[in-house]
């Protein structure tokens, strides 16, 4: 057995470009000996990966298209993996989406629509994917998915988000009690803020980043790559006592008043 993942197959969800946080992750899983499976859902994030995984040298076992929002893709995809990898032993979910004229302004004016939107693109996706995993995960388990501290507190502008993310973490509780009986985990890292492609455009993003680097205890902020490391221990058996955990890699800008 090679590496601290070594004959373990993990399901990467939300890998768009080179910059993506669950990019960050599935390099941290191959240098140790994963077994990699990848979801997206554009054509576009399908190319990038794809030329990704050449550029590393990385052999993934499948990829294929899965629209979160959707339930009859879900089972699709999940069907096809599990029919190709037998056995699951992780699923990064990383995955979010709302509209952009939500995510500025005042909370108190989000609609159903766009609620509803952020709530099952961002929230209800881990549910969904979760319960379809779990079948594949017969030998145990880990669920990681990725959440910011505008779930916790008031972040200007993360408005929507904020409460999807509440809802996820707490999702993340309910389903650590639920799975916890069939040795599968569930946590999420919160992470700090990265420069993403869903970053991209998003009203106060540098202000938030030069906060970051006054107020955090370590002064900087934090890299796909940290949150990669971070949220390889959650997928392996070095965290086998954790569950239900919010682990925040973000240079410990959440203990600050
Ligand atoms: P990316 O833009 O790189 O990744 C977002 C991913 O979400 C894309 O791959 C996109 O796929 C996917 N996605 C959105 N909606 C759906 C859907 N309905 N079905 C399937 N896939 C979907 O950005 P990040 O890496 O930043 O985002 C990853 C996660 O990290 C998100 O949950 C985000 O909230 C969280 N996070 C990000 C932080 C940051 O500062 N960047 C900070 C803290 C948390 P496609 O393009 O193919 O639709
Ligand atoms: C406080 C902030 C800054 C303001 C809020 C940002 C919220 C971002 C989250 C969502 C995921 C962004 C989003 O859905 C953008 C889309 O409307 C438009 N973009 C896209 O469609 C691109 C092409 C695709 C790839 O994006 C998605 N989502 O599929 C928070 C920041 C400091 C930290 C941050 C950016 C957090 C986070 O959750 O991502």
């Amino acid at each position: 057995m090679n590496g601290l993942m070594g004959n373990k197959t993990v399901v990467v969800m939300g890998v768009a470009n080179e910059r993506s946080i669950a990019w960050g992750i599935a390099k941290a899983l191959h240098r140790e000996g994963a077994k990699l499976i990848f979801t997206y859902r554009k054509e576009r994030s399908a190319q990038k990966l794809r030329q990704l995984l050449e550029q590393a040298g990385i052999e993934p076992l499948l990829c294929v298209s899965c629209d979160a929002s959707d339930d009859a893709s879900i089972e699709a995809a999940f069907n096809e993996i599990g029919a190709r990898a037998g056995v699951l032993h992780g699923l990064v979910h990383s995955i979010a989406f709302a509209d952009k004229e939500n995510l500025k302004g005042e909370y108190v004016e989000t609609g159903r629509d766009g609620y509803l939107l952020a709530q099952q693109s961002s929230a209800y996706s881990l549910v969904a994917v979760a319960r379809e995993a779990r079948k594949w995960m017969t030998e145990g388990g880990s669920i990681v998915t990725q959440s910011y501290i505008g779930a916790e507190r008031v972040v200007k502008n993360y408005n929507v988000m904020g409460v999807a993310k509440a809802a996820l973490e707490a999702s993340v509780r309910y389903l650590a009690e639920d799975l916890g009986k069939y040795g599968i985990r569930v946590n999420t890292v919160s992470a700090g803020p990265i420069r993403t492609l869903a970053a991209k455009g998003v009203s106060g993003f540098n202000d938030i980043m030069s906060a970051i680097e006054e107020k955090a205890p370590l002064r900087r902020n934090i890299d796909q790559d940290e949150v990669g490391d971070a949220t390889l221990f959650l997928l392996s058996h070095l965290s086998r006592g954790v569950t239900g955990e919010v682990l925040h890699v973000d240079a410990g800008y959440h203990i600050m008043g």
